[in-house]
C-alpha cells in the first residue's frame, strides 16, 4: 500500500528531475499565412534566442536545453554558440533539419525521384550531423515535408523505397552516441499522401534503420479524435519512443501552448509515460516543445508551457497505481476510472510551488519573470537589425 504522503514525496522527487527542451523558433516572430505580428524585443539572431530561452530555465529550473533549426539558426561558429549557451546556464539540444523551404524540394526531398535532389537532401542532413559535433547535440530530428497532392502523382511505394535508401545514408553518418528521431505528420504541406503520415510508417523505417533510430510524436500531428496516449503506450512497448514535440491543437497543426486546448489529454499522455517508466532522465525520451507564439508574449508563453507540462506530470505521478491495478484486475470499471479522475482533479499548483521553493526557484515562474524587467530591457536594447521569424 502506498500512502498519499508517499505518492506526494515520490512526485516531488520525480518532478525535480524532469526536463523540457525548448525550441529556438518559439522566441522569434510567428503567425499564420495571413499575418505575422511583430513583438518588441524579439531576438535578431540565435545568440539572442538562446538568451531568451535561458530566461525560461532561470525561472522554472526545468528547461535546460535549446533545440536549433538548421538553417534558421546557422551561425559561423557553433562552438561559440554552445559556449554562449553554457554562460547562460543552458545547453544546445536537438538539431532539426529543414528541407521544406528550398525550391528544389517541391516534389520531395529524401523521396524525390531525381537522384541529384535526393543527394542534396542527404547532404543537408550530413551537415546537420557536423553541426551536432560542434554543439555536442545527440539527436538529429527529421521531419519531412514530403508527400503528394494527387492520386497517381507519384508511385507511393517507390517513394517509400527511396526514403528508406536516403535515410540509411544519413543513418550511416551517425556517431555511436547519436540518434535519428523521425517525426510523422498526417497532412500538410501535401494533402493526398504524406510520405511519413503516421507512427506506424515512422516506426517501420526506424526498425529498418537500427537501434539509433526512434520515433518522434508531435502532439499536433494526428487526425482529430486520435487516441495519442495509446500511441505513446505502443511506442514505449516497442522501445522506440525517442521524443515528443509538445503543443496543442483545436483543428490542425495549430502549434498552440501545450495543455491549453486539452489538459486532460496531456495528463493521459503523461499517465502512460509514468506507467511506462519513461519519465526518468535516462529513459531515452526527450520531452520537447514545438510551438509558436503568434499573439502572446513569447518568453511567458514558454514559461506557461513548461508549467503546464509540469502540472500534467504531477497529476500523473499522483495516480494511486496500486489501487488502480487492483480495480482494473477486479474489473471495477467505475472505481478504476474514478482513481484516474481523482488524480486529474487534484490541484497540484501548491505541490509545484513547494518543489520550486525547495530548489531556490520562484514559486510562480510566470510572475517572477514579469517582475524581472527582462522583457522591458531587451525591448529597449534590441533596436535595429532584423527580428527572427518562423523561417529565419
Ligand atoms: C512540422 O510541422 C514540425 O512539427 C516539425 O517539427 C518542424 O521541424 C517544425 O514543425 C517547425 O516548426
Ligand atoms: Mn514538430
Amino acid at each position: 500500500m502506498t500512502t498519499s504522503d508517499q505518492r506526494r514525496q515520490h512526485a516531488l522527487d520525480a518532478l525535480a528531475q524532469q526536463s523540457i527542451e525548448l525550441p529556438s523558433w518559439a522566441f522569434g516572430n510567428a503567425g499564420t499565412r495571413f499575418k505575422v505580428f511583430p513583438t518588441k524585443g524579439v531576438p535578431r539572431d540565435p545568440f539572442e534566442k538562446v538568451s531568451d530561452a535561458a530566461q525560461v530555465h532561470r525561472h522554472t529550473g526545468a528547461a535546460p536545453r535549446v533545440s536549433l533549426h538548421i538553417p534558421w539558426d546557422l551561425v559561423d561558429d557553433f562552438g561559440a554558440l554552445a559556449a554562449h549557451a553554457a554562460d547562460e546556464g543552458v545547453q544546445l539540444g536537438t538539431i532539426n533539419s529543414n528541407v521544406f523551404q528550398d525550391d528544389d524540394y517541391k516534389l520531395g526531398s529524401l523521396t524525390n525521384a531525381d537522384p541529384a535532389i535526393r543527394r542534396k537532401a542527404v547532404q543537408h542532413h550530413l551537415q546537420c550531423l557536423d553541426v551536432m559535433r560542434a554543439t555536442g547535440s545527440k539527436d538529429l530530428k527529421i521531419w519531412l515535408p514530403d508527400g503528394t497532392n494527387y492520386p497517381g502523382q507519384d508511385d507511393l511505394r517507390g517513394r517509400q523505397d527511396r526514403l528508406a535508401e536516403s535515410l540509411a545514408e544519413v543513418y550511416a553518418g551517425l556517431d555511436a552516441d547519436m540518434r535519428i528521431v523521425l517525426e510523422y505528420k498526417f497532412y500538410e504541406p501535401y494533402f493526398y499522401a504524406m510520405d511519413i503520415p503516421d507512427w506506424g510508417t515512422s516506426l517501420l523505417h526506424c526498425l529498418a534503420l537500427g537501434e539509433q533510430a526512434m520515433v518522434v510524436l508531435d502532439t499536433g500531428h494526428h487526425a482529430p479524435g486520435t487516441n495519442i496516449e495509446f500511441i505513446v503506450a505502443q511506442l514505449l512497448r516497442a522501445g522506440r519512443l525517442g521524443a515528443f514535440d509538445f503543443n496543442s491543437r483545436f483543428y490542425g497543426d495549430d502549434d498552440l501552448i501545450v495543455g491549453a486546448a486539452d489538459p486532460f489529454q496531456l495528463f493521459r499522455i503523461m499517465h502512460e509515460i509514468v506507467g511506462g517508466d519513461a519519465l526518468r532522465p535516462d529513459s531515452g525520451v526527450n520531452f520537447m516543445l514545438d510551438q509558436c507564439h503568434n499573439i502572446e508574449e513569447k518568453i511567458p508563453g514558454q514559461i506557461r508551457s513548461v508549467m503546464n507540462v509540469q502540472e500534467a506530470t504531477a497529476k500523473a505521478l499522483l495516480v494511486d497505481r496500486e489501487a488502480l491495478g487492483q480495480a482494473q484486475r477486479a474489473g471495477d470499471v467505475l472505481a478504476a476510472n474514478g482513481l484516474l479522475m481523482d488524480a486529474y482533479s487534484t490541484d497540484v499548483r501548491p505541490l509545484l510551488a513547494e518543489l520550486r521553493e525547495s530548489r531556490g526557484l520562484p514559486a510562480d515562474p510566470y510572475r517572477a519573470f514579469a517582475a524581472s524587467g527582462y522583457a522591458e530591457r531587451v525591448a529597449a536594447e534590441r533596436v535595429g537589425g532584423t527580428q527572427a521569424g518562423w523561417g529565419a
